[in-house]
């Protein structure tokens, strides 16, 4: 492991998934997917720090520049490549048949729904405030540089935090059955608890809802993936400052 240096994928049952990943809220959502569903699976630490993900090689696989990305090897001589941590998940769901509903149209259209709201709406919302409130927090900045951003984006991802608690009403995860709907959002309300909203009172349905995630063996593990690896700057939200 280490670097984003892109090698031959070998055609074996073991590591024929690579996962191009920053233990970030986007790589999670993928490390938690493929812990929960038990693949095997090599962890290809990619430091956004010092631009790897612009590395030609890297961009082969994920043409945007950014973690996380994923290569699956196929044994038919197929070789998947994936980026955007919504797809990668969707993938991993239909790949596996598990967490991700394959028999009923209405419900894994129901399970895509919610994915994409995060990727679409909680992701990048609570991406842009924390990055406004960190570049706030630079010595000398200008207030007035920032204030608008913060009162918009947080406007934005309390509105988001109270769609989420009324789709928790009554329910254990966001779709009924835990899901990739549950692991995408998950990381980000998990990273964003620590700028102030996710231990509000005003959302307990969804504090409770990240302590019955955050006890799974699976998302343990998963969030103890890679952390060595590469150091995350604290609070840092998936962009940098
Ligand atoms: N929509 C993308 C967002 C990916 C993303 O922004 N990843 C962050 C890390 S969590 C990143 O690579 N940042 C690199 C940078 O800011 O240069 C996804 O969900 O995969």
């Amino acid at each position: 492991m280490g670097g984003c240096e892109v090698q031959a994928h070998q055609r074996d049952t073991k590591g024929v998934i690579t996962l191009y990943y920053l233990a970030s809220p986007n790589g999670r959502k993928i490390s938690i997917a493929l812990e929960e569903m038990g693949l095997s699976y090599e962890l290809r630490p990619v430091n956004i720090f010092e631009n790897e993900t612009l590395r030609p090689e890297y961009l082969e696989i994920c043409p945007n520049g950014r973690v996380p990305a994923l290569v699956d090897a196929l044994p038919s001589g197929e070789v998947v490549k994936i980026f955007e941590s919504g797809a990668i998940l969707q993938y991993l769901g239909r790949r596996t048949g598990l967490f991700y509903p394959t028999q009923s149209e209405s419900a894994r259209a129901w399970v895509d729904a919610w994915v994409i709201w995060q990727m679409a709406g909680l992701g990048p919302m609570a991406g842009q405030k924390t990055w406004f409130l960190r570049a706030a927090d630079k010595p000398g900045r200008d207030p007035g540089e920032t204030s608008l951003a913060i009162h918009r984006y947080n406007k934005e991802v309390t509105r988001l935090y109270g769609v989420l608690e009324r789709q928790l009403a009554g329910r254990d995860f966001i779709c009924d059955e835990y899901s990739i709907a549950d692991m995408a959002c998950w990381p980000w309300v998990e990273q964003y608890g620590s700028r102030d909203m996710a231990d509000s009172d005003a959302f307990p349905l969804i504090r409770a809802w990240h302590a019955r995630i955050a006890e799974r063996p699976a998302v343990e593990r998963a969030m103890q993936l890679g952390v060595d690896a590469i150091e995350v700057p604290q609070g840092f939200p998936g962009a940098r400052a």
